[in-house]
């Protein structure tokens, strides 16, 4: 009998991997609007961060001051065409290693699987890599305090009357095991990142054996 009754999925470096298309789309906008070329570097603190936190980030890394929100609104936008442009071939070869195992086991264990994404382009994606019939639940991060705040794992428990022990998430940014970890569930690290705070870490999902998956969705 397993005591995990939800899986919870990050997009963005879990399930695909999108963070270079992003920050192209940021460096493409930077460039056009304020002559600024980004920092690779600055890369890693938008991961798993909103669209409008990510821009505010970048914003002040780079210097460039912005208080009206109306503008910072409209260029995140431009950005977001720019972004959705960049990912209008995404197909299911865009799948990371493993997930389509991890995902099989999961179903075959009747335990629900949920997306926990901050991105509001994640439908989008999802049925672009022909994902859809794995997922029973999709967040909707309108309104929703940017990880690492716990409201998207928190929201995703909630929709089926979970309890966050009940649960466990995927996630590859720092933001995101935190936001996990804020909302009291068991975090799986996955990728290349340090990620100290999550309970299990793997390199990717084809390092996750189905044995440790069903000691971990037992509870051991
Ligand atoms: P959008 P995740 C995150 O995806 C990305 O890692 C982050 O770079 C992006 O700013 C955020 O989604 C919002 O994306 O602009 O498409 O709404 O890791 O939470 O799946
Ligand atoms: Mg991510």
């Amino acid at each position: 009998m397993s005591k995990i009754k939800l899986a919870i999925f990050d997009l963005d470096g879990v399930i695909t991997s999108t963070t270079e298309e992003h920050f192209k789309a940021w460096t493409l906008l930077f460039i056009k609007h304020f002559g600024i070329r980004l920092d690779q570097d600055l890369e890693v603190y938008t991961k798993g961060v909103s669209r409008i936190e990510s821009f505010k980030i970048l914003l002040k890394h780079s210097k460039v001051d912005i208080d009206d929100m109306k503008l910072i609104e409209c260029l995140a936008n431009e950005k977001n065409e720019i972004y959705k442009e960049l990912i209008s071939e995404f197909n299911e070869s865009k799948i990371c290693p493993g997930v389509i195992d991890v995902l099989n086991f999961l179903k075959q264990k009747n335990i629900k699987i949920a997306l926990g994404s901050a991105s509001k382009n994640a439908p989008y994606l999802i049925r672009s890599l022909k994902l859809e019939q794995y997922f029973d639940y999709i967040v909707d991060p309108t309104g929703k305090n940017s990880k690492p705040a716990p409201d998207i794992f928190l929201d995703a428990v909630n929709h089926f009357g979970y309890d966050p022990e009940e649960a466990i998430a995927f996630e590859d940014a720092e933001a995101g095991v935190k936001a996990i970890k804020n909302a009291h569930i068991f975090a799986i690290g996955v990728g290349d990142e340090d990620l100290k705070d999550a309970d299990v870490k793997f390199k990717s999902l084809t390092d996750l054996k189905s044995s440790i998956l069903e000691n971990i969705i037992r509870g051991n």
